[in-house]
């Protein structure tokens, strides 16, 4: 009798258990993110050409400029997410980042790195470029790379934007941003972008992107949920 007893209010409180759990709202824990979009708000120009009129049998003919690339929805892809107000420093990269000098490109247009941490700048085309970066916190760098120097290791101390140019290839334009803490992303083809990691409570969130300047937003992110934004720039 008493066995039976046990074994009846045993399944009752294991039913009980399970009614609770499941009428229970887990509550969210840790860090949240922040996922969003980058918009171009009005009629968007058209992209402008870069001609190409040296070493074309490695570097192709014209290319489009990717100063303003609008994406599908009007998503601008390569503006620069980060969080206003995180703390450095960056954590060193698993991967040492690295920006390609492909096609008579700098690929990606747009690169983040960590201030401090080495980078490699990489000649994959065989003939010469001539790095020139153009910033004030960091020194100018301003070296050939012959095509047997297929790579060349830089650093950036100074978290600020670098402008990267060719002196051989007037066209050839690329970024690095040099980023204070790990709070950065870049958006996509589409205007898309994502920040992990983001402590939960009120965060101001800021774009920059190369020829529409800056725009910012403060942002309320919940722990352990991802919390949704959408910014829109225009040509000043
Ligand atoms: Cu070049």
């Amino acid at each position: 009798m008493m066995r039976h007893w046990t074994t009846a209010l045993c399944a009752l409180g294991l039913a009980a258990a399970v009614v609770w759990a499941g009428s229970t709202p887990v509550t969210a824990q840790g860090p949240g993110s922040i996922v969003g979009e980058v918009k171009f708000s009005g009629t968007v120009p058209a992209p402008k050409t870069l001609k190409v009129n040296k070493d074309t049998q490695v570097c192709g003919s014209d290319k489009l400029s990717e100063e303003l690339v609008v994406g599908a929805n009007k998503g601008i892809k390569n503006a620069v997410v980060s969080l206003g107000g995180a703390k450095g420093p960056a954590p060193k990269p698993a991967q040492k980042p690295a920006l390609e000098q492909k096609g008579c490109q700098f690929n990606p247009h747009v690169l983040v790195v960590p201030a401090g941490a080495e980078m490699d700048i990489l000649n994959s085309d065989g003939i010469l470029h001539n790095i020139h970066t153009f910033s004030s916190a960091n020194p100018s760098i301003n070296k050939a790379q012959p095509k047997f120097k297929k790579a060349l290791t830089e650093k950036f101390d100074k978290p600020e934007v670098v402008k990267v140019q060719c002196d051989v290839h007037g066209w050839m334009l690329g970024w690095i941003v040099v980023g204070e803490h790990a709070a950065y992303a870049v958006s996509d083809d589409n205007g898309a972008f994502k920040l992990d990691n983001v402590p939960p409570g009120k965060h101001k969130v800021e774009v920059w992107h190369e020829t529409l300047g800056k725009v910012s937003q403060e942002v309320e992110v919940k722990a352990g949920a991802p919390t949704k934004v959408t910014f829109e720039m225009s040509k000043k």
